[in-house]
């Protein structure tokens, strides 16, 4: 039965990327600080308490889902840069070059990352398994291919096969779209708070069952895409323009305010980031008449 691999915290971007091409997924011990867990956990418990059982057996009946984290909690932008998810996301996204002649001039494009979507996942006593998937199927992929999106579970508990650790198929991101998941192929990602399983877009995964009393289980999910697709969560919804400004320059550029190569994402013909960066510009002048 193939298992999952962890890899301690002074794990290298390479070493994440070598498990992730081989097994689909990979756990990384204290991927993040149990101080900055507790942050995030003090940051989003208002919302969580406030959000709504899911409906349904893939979103679960006991479970609680919180979306638009970065605009919920600050700290999240901690999350976001912590290297081994986001250096993995660009090695094996950025894999990805285009080119095309613009008459005699070729010009070359490669694959940038952009945030696709935050939530945490609150799974309590009693939910049962949700059914197995993969994420990428939002991007239409067809499999086996290049992956669309690299992503990441954050434990905000002790996550074990009994409150409700995701389950994962290993190698399951090298089969084709006729071959269906099952249960008995599907093992726990069993780790400690802080650590993280990532993994790719097109690995077969899906929360576990709770069958604890007492133990409810959190996740923190955090996905990348590739910057010229659409995001699985709209950012530009979720986070508050106000809330966008109080972030460094490259957690904005992740959130979708940027252009990704050649040109995908541009506003009034420029960088979207002129929006931010509150610049004189006749462009921004000129688009605030329409208001
Ligand atoms: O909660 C988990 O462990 C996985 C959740 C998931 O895969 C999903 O909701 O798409």
């Amino acid at each position: 039965m193939p298992s999952l691999t962890t890899l301690p915290a002074t794990a290298t971007v390479d070493d994440v990327v070598e498990v992730l091409d081989r097994d689909g997924g990979v756990i990384v011990k204290d991927a993040v600080s149990q101080e900055l867990i507790s942050r995030v956990f003090d940051e989003i418990k208002p919302y969580l308490d406030l959000t709504p059982w899911g409906e349904g057996d893939f979103m679960g009946t006991r479970t609680r889902r919180t979306s638009s984290i970065l605009a919920k909690s600050p700290s999240y932008a901690e999350v976001v840069l912590s290297p081994h998810l986001l250096g993995a996301a660009e090695a094996i996204l950025g894999r990805e070059k285009a080119y095309s002649w613009v008459g005699e001039q070729r010009l070359d494009s490669k694959s940038r990352v952009q945030i696709s979507c935050t939530s945490a996942i609150y799974i309590f006593p009693g939910e049962t398994a949700q059914p197995l998937h993969r994420d990428d199927f939002l991007h239409h992929r067809v499999h086996p291919g290049p992956e669309s999106q690299v992503q990441a579970l954050f434990a905000g508990t002790s996550y074990h096969a009994a409150n409700g650790a995701t389950m994962v198929i290993p190698g399951s991101h090298k089969w084709d779209d006729d071959r269906p998941p099952r249960v008995e192929e599907a093992v726990p990602a069993e780790m400690t708070r802080g650590s993280c399983l990532i993994h790719l877009g097109s690995t077969y995964h899906g929360g576990g069952a709770n069958v604890t009393k007492d133990e409810p289980r959190l996740a923190m999910v955090l996905a990348f895409a590739r910057g010229y697709l659409r995001q699985e969560e709209n950012q530009y919804l979720a986070v508050p323009k106000q809330q966008v400004l109080k972030y460094p320059e490259r957690i904005q550029r992740l959130l979708g305010w940027d252009v990704h190569e050649p040109y995908c994402g541009w506003w009034e013909l420029q960088d979207p980031h002129v929006l931010l960066r509150g610049q004189d510009s006749n462009v921004v002048a000129a688009h605030d008449l329409l208001s």
